[in-house]
């Protein structure tokens, strides 16, 4: 390591380790336990799959309108620390996202019975060109609603029954919840050591807010064997959901070094009041996977030109935490760098109520 570095000294490496040793008498070890249980058990389960969603479609042909009624959700995943959820569905006749319905909140609970009716008057010709969009969410009292995941239904007129009553059950799925896109360029200096990451923009991110926007900024750590040397982050942009930022942020990374290291990007919604909360996350570096090692090995073909490319984000799931742990930290990951990683994404843990 190069000791003159500003990134990469002794001193760095100590505050970070008596920053850990700090945080674990305040994190509640137990929790972590929590999580290893949950990782467990979504690997039984099927892939992207949550739960299943139980409901009735019907067209009432005199009234010109679709009948829905969902009945119950059915396994859901726990998003609380308690080991449950406070389970509600949001549901649209897309592509007409101004008429929303939503079911009651049901707490504390992972196989909830809605029983509630939705109308949506719609032409029967029309019918084809619309679809049903179900969102589950889990209610949270202090902090934004988690998605647990979505139903989409299109094609009616080919449902078994349909127009008559129709019972179906679909899979909840995780994997089509669009958190947006991040655009930032990358460029390395080797004689300076110098790494620039220009964030750009993003674009479609998710809401965070009651108001349906968000007030994003982008964090970046500099992350070492699963420890992070340095962050920096972007302005806010308020209340949007496509920010523009054009700002660099520049690391120094000699040259002997930059196989050792990896960015973690996290766009990040500002809130006035309580903690900051992660929209999603992109990591590029050597140890990074798809367009993400991509990236990155295309910056130090080109060493001085600044590459840009779009990095769809993806949620900060337990289960990836996991994985990046095992695939960045190696032989066997401490409990010393569960903290720093989790840190890194999360802030300080937050318990919901
Ligand atoms: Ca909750
Ligand atoms: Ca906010």
């Amino acid at each position: 390591m190069n000791q003159s570095n500003p990134d990469f000294t002794v001193t760095q490496f100590q505050r970070q380790d008596s920053l850990t040793g700090m945080s674990l008498g305040q994190l509640k070890p137990e929790l972590y336990k929590q999580r290893s249980l949950d990782v467990e058990d979504n690997r039984s389960s099927r892939v992207g799959s949550c739960g299943c969603l139980h409901f009735i479609l019907k067209y009432d042909c005199d009234l010109e309108q679709l009948i829905v009624k969902i009945h119950r959700a059915q396994d859901l995943p726990a998003k609380d620390f308690s080991g449950t959820s406070d389970p509600y569905v949001k549901i649209y006749l897309l592509p007409d996202r101004k008429t929303k319905h939503q079911t009651k909140v049901h707490r504390k609970t992972l196989n909830p019975v809605f029983d509630e009716v939705f109308l949506f008057p719609v032409a029967y010709a029309d019918l084809p060109t619309r679809k049903l969009h179900f969102s589950v969410y889990d209610f949270d009292r202090f902090s934004r609603h988690d998605i647990i995941g979505q139903v989409v239904v299109d094609n009616f007129l080919d449902l078994v029954d349909f127009p008559s009553e129709t019972k179906l059950c679909r899979d909840i799925q995780y994997d089509n919840v669009d958190l947006g896109d991040l655009m930032f360029s990358l460029c390395y200096l080797p004689t300076a050591g110098r790494l620039t990451i220009t964030m750009i923009k993003a674009r479609n991110l998710k809401a965070m807010d009651i108001t349906g926007a968000s007030d994003p900024y982008v964090k970046v750590s500099l992350m070492c064997d699963g420890r992070r040397l340095k962050k920096r982050k972007t302005s806010t942009k308020r209340n949007t959901l496509n920010p523009v930022y054009n700002e660099a942020i520049v690391f120094d990374v000699p040259p002997e070094n930059i196989d050792q290291i990896s960015l973690l990007i996290a766009v990040m919604d500002y809130d006035r009041v309580g903690h900051n909360e992660v929209i999603g996350v992109c990591r590029v570096g050597n140890d990074a996977e798809g367009l993400g090692r991509e990236h990155w090995n295309e910056m130090l073909t080109y060493p001085r030109k600044p590459i840009a490319h779009w990095h769809p984000l993806i949620e900060v799931r337990i289960a990836q935490f996991w994985s990046h742990l095992t695939s960045v930290l190696s032989p066997k990951p401490s409990l010393n760098h569960l903290d720093v990683l989790w840190q890194t994404l999360n802030g300080p843990v937050h318990v919901p109520s």
